[in-house]
């Protein structure tokens, strides 16, 4: 009797445990960027974060902390691996010091045609790359777009790699970075983004390099009259999520619809990004910059000793076939 009543009471609570609907907890994921809301990165997180709400619910929304309110993108990328953040969107600047196989997009000149690469990147060998974070507790979602970085100087007109000798740049703390423009006879200067304008300002350094939208947005035309329209780096923006929270806080159902929606983001984000690139050399120039538009192939035979001081860390075959993607 004792034993029926007991099997029944047990029964009860079976039955409630999975009668009970699996509510999902509401969920604010904070987004490190270091650049400001005007960018493409804001843009383009706004876009993932209205996808997000809309496809949970409002189950799913994003909180994006900008202009390098929580750190640089390294304090990002750390706070993401450690759990103290939950998500960024970053530049490869950072990302060498984690995994090697994201210095592939560091090397002068490697994407020249982003569009093909496109495919490069979403494909096989962007997952193989992406997954390198795993160990790190990190899982990365997409790859976005940064841009093709030119470099800008308060000194002078750049259009040979003899200009760019002596001048003092700053740059992503990133070793091929570094190696290159050590190349060209540069004095390069590594520097968390948040203190780049200022350093310019009080001529700290000479000189930087980026994409024409952060040109723009940060409004480095104050401070750079010249502009070499170099595109010496294809700079991806990868989006990343801490491990336990994406596999430990979000739905099965909820990371599926997370994937898509990053991947439709990221399509938003890459096609504004180019389109601010075909108007903006015209609306610098307006703001008083010098243009230049410098031989690409030259710039290339100028730093091609790069590839050989890396191929040993990249992988010769990685960057035959990212090469290869663009034929
Ligand atoms: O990821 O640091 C830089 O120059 C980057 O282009 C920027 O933070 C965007």
């Amino acid at each position: 009797m004792m034993k029926k009543a007991m099997c029944w009471a047990l029964a009860a609570i079976v039955c409630v445990l999975f009668a009970a609907p699996v509510q999902a907890e509401k969920m604010v994921l904070r987004v490190s960027i270091t650049l400001d809301p005007s960018s493409h990165y804001y843009k383009g997180l706004e876009m993932l974060d209205k996808l997000l709400k809309e496809r949970t619910n409002g189950d799913l929304s994003l909180e994006i902390y900008h202009s390098a309110q929580l750190g640089s993108e390294r304090d990002a990328v750390e706070g993401v691996s450690l759990g103290t953040l939950e998500m960024t969107l970053s530049s490869t600047g950072p990302l060498g010091n984690f995994t090697k196989d994201f210095m592939i997009f560091d090397l002068p000149f490697i994407i020249q045609d982003r569009e093909k690469a496109y495919a490069w990147m979403d494909g096989p060998e962007g997952k193989r790359i992406l997954d390198s974070l795993l160990g790190q507790n990190i899982v990365g979602l997409s790859i976005w777009e940064n841009g093709f970085r030119h470099l800008t100087n308060s000194q002078r007109p750049v259009v040979n790699p003899e200009d760019a000798k002596g001048l003092k740049i700053r740059l992503m703390e990133n070793p091929v970075h570094l190696a290159t423009f050590r190349a060209l006879g540069a004095y390069p200067t590594p520097m968390p983004f948040g203190e780049l304008f200022t350093a310019m300002q009080q001529k700290t350094v000479d000189g930087q390099e980026n994409p024409l939208v952060i040109i723009e947005t940060s409004k480095f035309y104050e401070v750079q009259n010249q502009l070499a329209l170099s595109g010496h780096f294809y700079s991806p923006a990868i989006l990343l999520i801490n491990k336990t929270v994406w596999e430990e806080k979000l739905t099965e159902a909820q990371r599926a619809i997370f994937m898509e929606a990053a991947a439709e983001a990221r399509d938003w984000e890459r096609n504004y990004s180019r389109e601010m690139d075909t108007k903006l050399a015209e609306t610098l120039k307006s703001r008083g910059m010098n243009v230049t538009e410098p031989d690409k192939k030259v710039w290339k035979e100028a730093v091609a000793s790069v590839y050989k001081e890396f191929e040993g860390t990249i992988g010769k075959d990685a960057i035959q076939s990212l090469i290869d993607a663009q034929k």
